[in-house]
């Protein structure tokens, strides 16, 4: 057991009588239709029931016994379209699915069906799943759709393999030996991501150079867009906006340049002679380095529009960030997207989204939703998750991300009174918007257990999940990848899914709590570093967040401060504004709170802030515990490698702990409670620790 096959390991039912019941109900597959995804479907079927009901079960054209499993379309099957489900047909719309129970002939027989194919092929994993899962299948009534339309994995890859905050070894791409070698990886990362609902990816980094928009990479692109193709997924790229610059020869990326216009028609329409479904661009502009229209005083809107105009004839789409860095040394880096972009609002052709990072400021281990979400009504505003562990832990961390996912779809931003949540704001509900998206900075590389760490990939399963319904609450999400990842026992599933539900707080604790932000090392962000003072621009040193002074300590957002609270409404304001009644989850994120403030626990914020870290740090021991109580229930491997992994999470958390408070309490000049272990290491020592080797940068 390596992880290399994910959640699609189909090993056998090991409940009897559950055992017993799937083989009388699954006697036969009846698939219809020739076509790349419909032999997917079909071998799917076989290779899943065969593994998980241990005999192999035989294809047939016509029901003449009980438990047939029917799988297609109502254009390619007369059985399916004479089978009276029009309506449920229709509640699953283009991507959707149903899995009904249906007598036929006078057989019970069991249905997979979409009004496409791809909605046959997500049906058919799903129905796996539930088997997987050792859910009942006597009574099928299931109608599924999917509540965003673009679920998308955005991957940090370089053309060199390398992989921006990758934590899984190099980039599964390898463009060297693309188009005339497919590698199996390819075909099992596009159904991994079919079977999760996944429908698009970026195959390159944000960062990245024009290199890919080439001819010959546009060769290698398509090999790649032809694997994906029949399991439903599309491919993009990022468009670097200096690329007419940089390999077409031109003077200027100007997006109201006639020359630049006229490059990016050309080149998009030579991309569509390679890949004629191609997804379209997604671009970083204007931040960090990254050229962009503001270089030449064009706004975002003007280089977004200006794409969107020459992919719009092969129905394209342009996913322009919204993570942006203004060039004047700022206030408020909290500031900066919502004042470059609401403005804009309106202004976006209807085949642009904007997408935006779930907080203002960047991935942190716990953030308050972005202001962006309820300001631009009239703008597509796309969710971008960072499923990579940048800030939470990187590879060795146990931390499971679908409560972070979720705590920020199920803020309210109130823009249009309560219950505006961010979900509705992203799957288009609250404005009438069709086009919608999910995105999430991919954790894959080419570790044998895609992710690096073996419960990450749990990370890239909830994305996908809740890409597709985000109202599937995360205990659902651990359950399911629980089960079909390592084990239907219940005595495992409680403690291992209390283990993942608890893990992210538990990093928020003694990383960074009571809304602490931004104090990891600089530029490998590995560990903690809250002293780092010396960056160029003011906004990348952890100084600049937590502003601990003799007084106190986090960043005063509020009036009195930089004011970026008033970029919400004022309902969602209210909760935080108050430095007496602010959640203190983010107390230190809006607030400078004097150290001997007195906290919801009775204790001064001093105290509480070593009560989180040193709870924290204890927490995190206890995971090896649980997971040692689990041994019984895992492979050696497995269980083995997320021992070790745990093992240096604690070490790590010890260490965030001491170099924290450490530093923290030159400010306070107040002592650890004695009750604490004291650190065995000084400060000076935890600031001289170099990581040249991490990973990611
Ligand atoms: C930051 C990462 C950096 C990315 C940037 C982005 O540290 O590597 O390029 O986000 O999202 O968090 O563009």
């Amino acid at each position: 057991e390596n992880g290399y096959d994910l959640w699609l390991r189909y090993k056998p039912v090991g409940n009897k009588t559950l055992l017993q019941s799937y083989r009388e109900n699954i006697t036969t597959i009846i698939t219809s239709g020739s076509s790349a995804t419909m032999d997917i479907v079909k071998n799917e079927l076989s290779t899943g029931l065969q593994g998980l009901l241990q005999t192999t079960i035989d294809h047939g054209a016509a029901v003449n016994r009980h438990g047939a499993i029917i799988a297609g379309t109502p254009r390619s099957s007369p059985l399916i379209s004479n089978a009276g489900i029009a309506i449920p047909l229709q509640q699953a719309g283009e991507e959707g699915f149903v899995i009904l129970s249906k007598i036929l002939n006078g057989k019970r027989c069991i249905l997979i069906s979409g009004n496409t194919e791809k909605g046959v092929l997500y049906g058919t994993f799903h129905f796996l799943r539930l088997l997987q899962t050792e859910q009942s299948i006597q009574q099928l009534n299931i109608i599924s759709a999917p509540k965003i339309r673009l679920r998308m994995l955005d991957h940090w890859d370089n053309p060199d393999r390398t992989v921006e905050r990758g934590y899984a070894g190099f980039s599964i791409w390898n463009w060297h030996t693309l188009p005339g070698y497919i590698d199996q990886r390819y075909i099992d990362y596009a159904r991994a991501n079919a079977s999760i609902g996944i429908n698009g990816t970026v195959v390159t980094n944000v960062n990245a150079n024009a290199v890919v928009l080439t001819q010959p990479y546009l060769e290698k692109v398509k090999a790649l867009a032809d694997v994906l193709r029949p399991y439903g997924i599309k491919i993009y790229l990022t468009a670097r906006f200096s690329a007419p610059m940089e390999i077409g020869g031109l003077k200027t990326a100007d997006p109201l340049d006639a020359s630049v216009q006229h490059w990016w028609q050309e080149k998009i329409k030579e991309i569509y002679t390679y890949v004629p479904d191609f997804g379209g661009f997604l671009v970083k502009a204007n931040s960090e380095g990254q050229p962009g229209p503001q270089d030449y005083k064009r706004t975002h809107a003007d280089g977004a529009n200006m794409l969107a105009d020459a992919i719009a004839p092969f129905k394209g789409i342009v996913i322009w960030r919204a993570f942006v860095y203004s060039n004047e040394n700022p206030l408020d880096r909290h500031k900066q997207a919502y004042d470059d972009f609401v403005p804009l609002d309106g202004t976006f052709r209807p085949n642009v989204l904007v997408q935006v990072k779930n907080g203002a400021i960047d991935f942190m281990p716990r953030e308050p939703f972005h202001p962006l979400f309820g300001a631009m009504p009239k703008t597509p505003l796309m969710m971008e998750f960072q499923v990579t562990q940048e800030y939470l832990g990187q590879g060795t961390s146990l931390v499971f991300l679908a409560p972070l996912f979720k705590e920020t779809l199920e803020s309210d931003t109130y823009s249009k009174g309560k219950g505006s949540t961010v979900a509705k704001v992203i799957d288009g509900s609250l404005e009438h918007h069709p086009l919608t998206g999910m995105a999430g900075v991919a954790n894959i590389g080419n570790d044998i257990n895609w992710c690096g760490h073996p419960f990450a990939q749990a990370n890239w399963y909830a994305l996908g999940r809740l890409a597709w319904d985000h109202t599937i609450s995360s205990e659902q999400i651990a359950d399911e990848w629980l089960r079909m990842t390592y084990s239907n026992n219940p005595r495992f599933l409680k403690a291992a899914s209390r283990l993942m539900l608890e893990s992210r707080d538990i990093i928020v604790q003694y990383s960074n709590p009571i809304g602490l932000h931004h104090i990891m090392g600089t530029s490998h962000h590995y560990g903690p570093a809250p002293w780092v003072n010396n960056q160029q621009r003011p906004e990348w040193n952890p100084v600049y967040y937590h502003k601990a002074d003799s007084g106190g300590i986090g960043f005063n957002r509020t009036a009195t401060g930089s004011n970026a609270l008033a970029q919400y409404q004022p309902a969602a304001r209210e909760q935080w504004e108050n430095m007496q009644t602010c959640d203190e989850k983010y107390l230190l994120w809006f607030h400078h709170v004097p150290w001997n403030f007195r906290m919801k626990s009775g204790k001064s914020l001093w105290e509480e802030l070593c009560y989180q870290y040193y709870t924290g740090a204890e927490r995190a021991g206890k995971m090896q515990d649980t997971w040692k109580s689990l041994q019984p229930f895992v492979d050696k491997q497995r269980f083995e490698q997320v021992n070790m992994l745990l093992k240096i999470q604690h070490t790590e958390a010890i260490w965030w702990r001491n170099a924290c408070i450490l530093y923290f309490q030159t400010f306070s000049k107040m002592p650890i409670p004695a009750s604490y272990e004291q650190p065995g290491k000084t400060l000076e020592y935890y600031k001289s620790l170099r990581f040249p080797f991490a990973p990611g940068i």
